[in-house]
């Protein structure tokens, strides 16, 4: 667990704020990076919004034009920084060194990573960043607007699955979500946010997914993969393939699910998640990569089938062992 208060005195003792997350943003990083500046816009300080970007998945299109994709010089003596949803310094991309040296703040809920930061408040167990950022809303008696309580709620949405993956002792959690509903955002406007601007060609290419997936240890684990050849083939432009993962984890009997996906020549990305005791974040770690127990990634290079077998052969052992212990 953390301090808040760790939190609230670094706040408290700087006066302008270049507010970071990670390379390759999700919905929740760039929601707790907005609500992070707003806080301190709110708090009468100066906050500016850097991302190395991509923004390719449709959920966070719309809030790219709020983003710089470099720090200028000029807010490079900004008095601090603070990070978010970052388990690990170089996750910001090329960003982190341009202000490395200022005092940094750093909000995170990944389980895998290093210590780093002046301040820190990190929890593993909280479901996502926004969350966090939300303590430190009321740990500093600002109320969220109803656009910030919709992005945090918005960030808890993306990182769960939409509420799927909050196991027992969430409570804490819809208590959470039952104040910003009352701050007036709601469960169908973030649904909407999330899955209303999916493009049609993206779909067939998780369809084509789907069809050539591959079964090993009786569905236990199940593979599949998309080749850049696949995305210029369907004009398929969109990131999004957590329907995917949603229609894969549900096999009966699977315990682990990976997506292969080349990014350019040579050079792959591995998202893995986890339905079960294998904890994909250590093996996400084990290639240099993050995440956390259920759903991690990393990048490799090589061909997809020296691809598939070094995954092959990291995961099969933790399939037997955790099938043993059941
Ligand atoms: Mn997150």
């Amino acid at each position: 667990m953390y301090d808040t208060a760790e939190a609230v005195r670094f706040i408290t003792s700087h006066e302008s704020f270049v507010v970071l997350g990670h390379k390759e943003p999700d919905g929740d990083c760039i929601a707790s990076q907005i609500a992070v500046a707003t806080l301190l816009r709110a708090l009468g300080k100066e906050a500016t919004l850097h991302s190395a970007g991509p923004f390719d998945r449709p959920e966070i299109g719309p809030f790219e034009p709020d983003f710089s994709a470099t720090v200028p010089i000029e807010r490079r003596t900004s008095t601090a920084v603070v990070i978010l949803d970052c388990s690990t310094p170089d996750r910001t991309g090329p960003l982190g060194a341009t202000v490395a040296g200022l005092p940094c703040l750093v909000i995170d809920h990944h389980s895998a990573g290093e210590r780093f930061g002046d301040a820190r408040m990190v929890d593993s167990s909280a479901p996502s960043t926004t969350v966090l950022v939300l303590d430190l809303f009321e740990a500093m008696g600002v109320t969220p607007d109803t656009d910030t309580a919709r992005l945090i709620l918005f960030g808890l949405c993306t990182d769960t699955g939409f509420f799927r993956h909050l196991g027992a002792g969430s409570a804490h959690i819809f208590r959470a979500i039952a104040r910003l509903v009352e701050r007036g955002t709601s469960t169908a406007d973030v649904y909407m946010m999330m899955y209303g601007r999916r493009e049609l060609a993206s779909r067939k290419l998780l369809g084509e997914m789907l069809q050539r997936a591959e079964s090993h240890r009786s569905d236990r684990l199940i593979l599949t993969w998309q080749m850049i050849a696949d995305r210029e083939r369907l004009h398929a432009h969109q990131r999004g393939e957590d329907d995917l993962y949603r229609l894969l984890q549900t096999v009966k009997g699977n315990m682990v699910v990976v997506l292969i996906k080349e990014e350019g020549k040579g050079v792959f990305s591995v998202g893995l998640r986890s339905t079960s005791a294998v904890d994909v974040g250590a093996v996400a770690a084990s290639f240099g990569g993050g995440g956390h127990r259920q759903a991690s990634g990393f990048d490799i290079r090589g061909s997809l089938d020296s691809v598939k077998k070094a995954v092959m052969e990291a995961l099969f052992p933790l399939i037997a062992e955790a099938q043993s212990e059941l």
